[in-house]
């Protein structure tokens, strides 16, 4: 079954594919874009979205950051404001930022352009997906502009359920839908996988990026709607007492940390594999070399999206749970290390002895490497049972997954977005620029980050508006760092818009990339490929005399 079989949209059905160039300058009207049923469009649509609330998540990080510039209250009115800022913070960053960003803008754009099909397998799927990811969005930007929620993007009991006067259902109630949004993203990838591959494509050539992708539909398929149902009980309870997490009643507000967890530990993962997926090409085109250990990279991948579901106990070591089942959950959270420390070393197995090209995607890519691993690393500390019991609820724990969301997932968000750049846009962005802007980022990123590893083992607890002063000097450190990456973050949304004008024409492949998205002009066509592709060979074939042991 290839992608051939993919019925026409309806509404271009009246122009023929040859006539059209490309999938944006096919049609102009702002409906033809509302109403798309192009991946690459929707693609898009999800970009414009994202970026939208990363920079509304970035000025609640700014502003969180101003206000422990000094140890008083200062900035802002009152510890409340502050807790629903974090709060705030914490689930636009998560789940209308990263979750969505890689999966939903690169995933929808390059999955079938990669395995050589004309589109997801269910199109007008995919537009209802963004359509509940605009509305769960909305939902959320409406609670914030309506006096927000304080709980913490964890949503604790008895808190959330009994205490909290904010807006709690009304979140719930986003969160509740966008989660609809990722599991029909994570089901429409899923089946294209399975039944659009192109002749050849078989699932020893498939693509990484395409293996990390569905991994993470996977996880997204099987782990959100325990999500859903989480925040559907949360709300019952609180608004009619059910008497599930309220001990008065018969409840125990653990078991919603269990329940949270289930899903929020495996949905780290819908985080950071995707990225995986990015490197896994970045790497092997800007180092001339095929990847090291094809096989093992997608194993690892599918490996760590199943351990995943196995280890959120880790989040709850000082919760009251049982010492053995704490032992066992140490055990079974160190083993992610394994998996993670293949795919480390298979990266730089693959640089070894490369020519290494230093464009913007790979410093990304580089940046990546090494931030991800200070972020793994940490994680291993903090699954250390001993260790947790003291450095749990501080900003180590902030640091250790900042170095991952932040320093990896969006890192690689950003590297993916550059590398995909010329055939997203047709434009390639400016080199220079791009460089710079990664430099800082980096260098941003460490200074606001690393010193909150240093306060968290020295006790600065996290969720907190005022401190002791001798945490200052640690935290203008890191305030500093925020303005530097702030600045690193406002520099591809400028050059990149303005490329769209004052750019030079991408070719089709500027990279000498392989892959199937390559061979299709940039931009691509409405329907990708004339003629169905036909694949020979497996993936990552560059030329280089160390091919040979590949
Ligand atoms: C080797 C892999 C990893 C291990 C062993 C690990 C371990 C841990 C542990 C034990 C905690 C709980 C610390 C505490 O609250 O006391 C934690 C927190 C956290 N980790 Fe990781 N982690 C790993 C990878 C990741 C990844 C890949 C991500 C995200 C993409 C991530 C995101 C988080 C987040 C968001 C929290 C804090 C949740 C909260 O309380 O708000 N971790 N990690
Ligand atoms: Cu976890």
């Amino acid at each position: 079954m290839s992608g051939t079989l993919v019925e026409p949209h309806a509404h271009s059905g009246h122009r023929p594919p040859e006539e059209v160039e490309n999938y944006i300058a096919a049609e102009h009207s702002v409906r033809s874009w509302l109403l798309t049923v192009d991946h690459k469009r929707i693609g898009i649509l999800y970009m414009v979205s994202i970026t939208l609330f990363f920079f509304i998540g970035g000025v609640m990080a700014t502003l969180i950051r101003l206000e422990l510039m000094t140890p008083k209250g200062d900035i802002l009115k009152s510890a409340d404001e502050y807790n629903r800022l974090f709060t705030q913070h914490g689930i636009v960053m998560i789940f209308f930022f990263l979750i969505p960003s890689i999966p939903a803008v690169l995933g929808n754009f390059l999955i079938p352009l990669q395995i050589g099909a004309r589109d997801l397998a269910f199109p007008k799927l995919n537009l209802l997906s963004w359509y509940i990811f605009i509305i769960g969005g909305a939902i959320s930007l409406g609670v914030m502009v309506t006096g927000g929620v304080d709980t913490g993007w964890t949503f604790y009991t008895p808190f959330s359920s009994m205490y909290s006067n904010t807006n709690v259902i009304a979140t719930a109630i986003g969160v509740f839908i966008v989660g609809f949004s990722s599991i029909l993203t994570g089901l429409n990838f899923i089946v294209t996988i399975h039944t659009m591959r192109c002749p050849g494509m078989t699932w020893g050539r498939l693509p990484l990026f395409c293996w990390a992708t569905y991994a993470t539909s996977l996880v997204q398929v099987l782990g959100t709607p325990v999500l859903a149902i989480t925040i559907a009980l949360l709300g019952l309870e609180r608004l009619l007492h059910v008497g599930i997490f309220d001990p008065k009643l018969g409840g125990d507000p653990v078991l919603f940390q269990h329940m949270f967890w289930f899903y929020s530990h495996p949905a780290v993962y819908i985080m950071v594999l995707p990225s995986f997926g990015v490197l896994n090409e970045i790497i092997p085109c800007f180092s001339r070399r095929p990847i090291f250990g094809y096989k093992f990279m997608a194993g690892a991948i599918l490996a760590i999206s199943m351990l995943g579901f196995l280890v959120w106990g880790h989040h709850m070591f000082v919760s009251g749970q049982s010492m053995y089942a704490g032992m066992i959950f140490a055990i079974l959270s160190l083993l992610v290390g394994i998996p993670s420390g293949i795919k480390v070393f298979n990266w730089t197995a693959t640089m070894y002895k490369g020519q290494i090209i230093g464009k913007t995607p790979m410093l990304y890519a580089l940046g990546f490497v090494g931030l991800f691993t200070i972020g793994g690393l940490t994680g291993l500390m903090l699954a250390s049972l001993a260790i947790d019991v003291h450095v749990h609820d501080t900003y180590f724990v902030v640091a250790h997954f900042h170095y991952i969301m932040v320093g990896g997932a969006t890192m690689a968000y950003l590297g993916g977005l550059h590398f995909w750049w010329p055939k997203i846009s047709g434009r390639m962005y400016p080199e220079f620029w791009g460089k710079v802007a990664a430099m800082i980022i980096f260098v941003g990123f460490n200074l606001t980050f690393f010193p909150q590893f240093l306060l968290g083992y020295l006790g600065m607890p996290r969720r907190y508006y005022e401190y002791r002063p001798e945490f200052q000097i640690l935290h203008v450190m890191s305030t500093a760092g925020s303005s530097i990456l702030a600045v690193g973050f406002a520099m591809p949304l400028v050059y990149l818009i303005l490329s769209l004008w004052y750019s030079p024409k991408a070719p089709a492949n500027p990279w000498g990339a392989t892959g199937l998205e390559w061979t299709t002009p940039s931009p691509p066509p409405p329907y990708n490929f004339e003629t169905t592709p036909i694949v020979t060979e497996g993936p990552y074939q560059y030329d280089h005399d160390e091919v040979a042991h590949a």
